[in-house]
């Protein structure tokens, strides 16, 4: 009777033998790469899109393709505006943002970071203001009712997480973004570009304020405006303070990588909590094109 066991290994059962040990090695690899990004879903619900690098944050569009929806201007409590969104269904809700321009200009003077932050995973609408000369205060209220409209009566209400909304602005609507994070703490983030405010001191702010300033800006000049309001934030709140290098009042109203890349992180780091963007912030930035930063690190 043949033995059928206890044979010496012959030489192709011992090939055999040593496929097998690679073959569950490579599935454990492949069970930890795929455990990675659920595991990390899991921690946090709000985590949208692969994990970043410094081409995809300065990139000109992000994972996602983008659709955009007009708002008409006899919307009530701002001027109507453009949305961008995500066209796709398959990831859930997303964090929105409002975004004001400055005082006599339109939404086109903002319009290119709609579909800029919008391709990162954001619902972003850029707003016309009631009247081209409404004041800080005024554009505060109109950011709060876009929010407000955006997840309450718009079309795309079912795709925005209502407690993550963020507010932006330019110039007066910089000082608007100020001071709708201050009437709004629930605000996630906030992000006033070259901001322009009579009130120089916002000690009540608690929601994450990103500031930026422009080096040669004559009309808001940083030391009376975009300076004074980073630095009356009190320290106990995350904020950061970057001037662009060489730049003036009006940085933000062109395509611009440095505004975009940090504004990206910020929005990304507080709206959607995702500390995926923790290694763009701290250390502070420090490239060419900033002049100079300030900030709160570690963020958290
Ligand atoms: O929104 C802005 O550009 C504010 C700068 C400005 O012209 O203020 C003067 C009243
Ligand atoms: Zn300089
Ligand atoms: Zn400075």
């Amino acid at each position: 009777m043949r033995p059928t066991t206890s044979h010496p290994p012959t030489r192709r059962r011992r090939a055999l033998r040593a496929l097998g040990v690679v073959a569950t090695m490579l599935t454990m690899l492949g069970a930890g790469v795929l455990a990675g990004p659920t595991a990390a879903a899991a921690q946090n619900p709000y985590e949208r899109g692969p994990a970043p690098s410094e081409s995809s944050i300065e990139a000109s569009r992000g994972h996602y393709d983008v659709s955009s929806t007009i708002v008409s201007s006899l919307v009530s409590g701002f001027g109507g505006g453009t949305v961008y969104y995500p066209t796709t269904r398959s990831d859930g809700t997303f964090g929105a943002v409002a975004i004001s321009p400055g005082y006599t200009a339109a939404q086109s003077s903002i319009q290119w970071l709609g579909p800029r932050i919008a391709s990162q995973g954001f619902v972003v609408i850029t707003i016309d203001t009631n009247t081209r000369w409404d004041q800080p205060s005024q554009r505060a209220s109109q950011l709060e009712a876009a929010l407000d409209y955006l997840v309450e009566d718009s079309d795309v209400a079912d795709r925005i997480d209502p407690g993550r909304l963020a507010v932006m602005g330019h110039s007066m609507g910089g000082g608007g973004s100020i001071e709708a994070a201050d009437e709004r703490p629930e605000l996630q983030a906030s992000i006033p570009m070259t901001p322009w405010h009579l009130d120089k001191t916002w000690p009540g702010v608690t929601v994450p304020t990103l500031v930026f300033g422009a080096e040669n800006d004559s009309i808001a000049p940083v030391y009376s405006h975009a300076e004074p309001f980073y630095n009356s934030i009190p320290d106990s709140t995350d904020k950061m303070y970057i001037e662009l290098d060489g730049a003036t009042h009006f940085a933000p109203n062109t395509s611009n990588t440095t505004i975009a890349k940090y504004s990206i992180s910020w929005l990304k780091r507080f709206v959607d909590n995702d500390t995926r963007y923790d290694q763009f912030l701290c250390p502070l930035p420090d490239e060419s094109a900033i002049e100079e930063t300030r900030g709160s690190c570690p963020l958290g």
